[in-house]
């Protein structure tokens, strides 16, 4: 059996899971349906519940994240170029507009194995004196394969974007950080292979360096599969160190060393266009799922706790990345 399922319950998670403890055993006191009586909390809710309180994690909210995925998942399949993606567009923006952030969408088209696909980057620019950047991203369309709702792939990122909005909209920013939402991440073809992928990070990359703002880009993080029960966050090998290191240690810090572990794995994704125009950038996923690109990637398969560590890291290594920003 491979090390990640060994991995379960609690322990991953020091204070997270103690706190999750505690809210648990709070509600149950409050409401305590039999685990097996008629109006006892779903699975879903029961995940819902058991996300640590924001207190804890930065003021970062794993069941608000939860709620993003779960009604990304009840969009149903929403590849590029699909009715699905213009619900999750409109899903997302209306989110971003109630947090009170600027947005912007970036709407270009792209030549496919399937033809020309019209596409959309969702873009957030919360300013700050500082016109130096940080973005943050996450794909948010699903993989072209029958029925595939990608709860993790790319709901858990996108749902983790979402929240982190949330927080950073509100936020009085020391450089300006950008929030990409990114489109035609996945392949049309079954197989990754190059071109037929990475459309609207390749599209953010070029028309930024076209701009000339590429300059003040001085670090991108990507986010991408981020809702396992049992996450194993590898560093990925093809990544700037230093901006590696600063998420890794970052969340050793903050006791989460069994999540983000110090391996190694190497990954092809929508941080390549970046890094390949000298942008410092690092992603952070867990790509060992058991249900990747099957049918099987379902919201029961979406940790609150997970999303919650994920933020937790991008909410507590701000300010260290803001300050080498500047
Ligand atoms: C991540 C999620 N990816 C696709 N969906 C990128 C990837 C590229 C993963 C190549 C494995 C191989
Ligand atoms: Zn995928």
């Amino acid at each position: 059996m491979p090390a990640r399922f060994r991995r379960i319950g609690f322990s991953a998670y020091p204070a997270a899971g103690i706190a999750a403890l505690v809210v648990m055993a709070a509600c149950s006191h409050q409401t305590s349906p039999a685990s097996d009586a008629p109006g006892a909390a779903s699975p879903a809710l029961a995940n819902v519940i058991s996300a640590p309180p924001a207190e804890t994690t930065g003021g970062f909210d794993g069941a608000r994240a939860y709620k993003h995925v779960e009604r990304l998942v009840a969009i149903g399949p929403h590849p590029a170029g699909t009715d699905g993606i213009h619900r999750a567009q409109a899903y997302i923006t209306e989110q971003l507009k109630s947090f009170g952030c600027p947005v912007e969408e970036q709407d270009f088209h792209a030549s496919t194995p399937i033809g020309d696909v019209a596409m959309k980057n969702i873009l957030v620019k919360s300013p700050s004196e500082n016109q130096n950047i940080i973005l943050y991203a996450s794909h948010y369309d699903t993989k072209r394969i029958d029925n595939f709702v990608g709860a993790d792939d790319a709901g858990s990122s996108t749902g983790v974007l979402l929240e982190f909005a949330r927080i950073v909209c509100a936020r009085k920013n020391a450089v300006t950080i950008w929030l990409a939402f990114l489109d035609g991440e996945e392949a049309f073809n079954m197989q990754w292979v190059d071109p037929d992928n990475t459309y609207g990070s390749r599209q953010l990359a070029a028309s930024l360096a076209l701009s000339g703002t590429l300059r003040h880009a001085k670090a991108m993080i990507l986010v991408d599969m981020v809702g396992p029960a049992n996450p194993v966050f590898k560093r990925e090998s093809n990544s700037t160190p230093w901006l590696t290191e600063i998420l890794w240690s970052t969340a050793a810090r903050l006791g989460y060393g069994k999540v983000f572990v110090n391996e190694t794995s190497s990954v092809d994704d929508d941080h390549f266009p970046f890094l390949a125009r000298d942008v410092p950038a690092a992603d952070i996923i867990d790509l060992e799922v058991p249900y990747w690109h099957t049918t099987n990637d379902t919201l029961d398969k979406i940790d609150p706790r997970t999303l919650a560590i994920t933020g937790h890291v991008l909410i507590a290594s701000l300010p260290e990345l803001e300050k080498k920003s500047r």
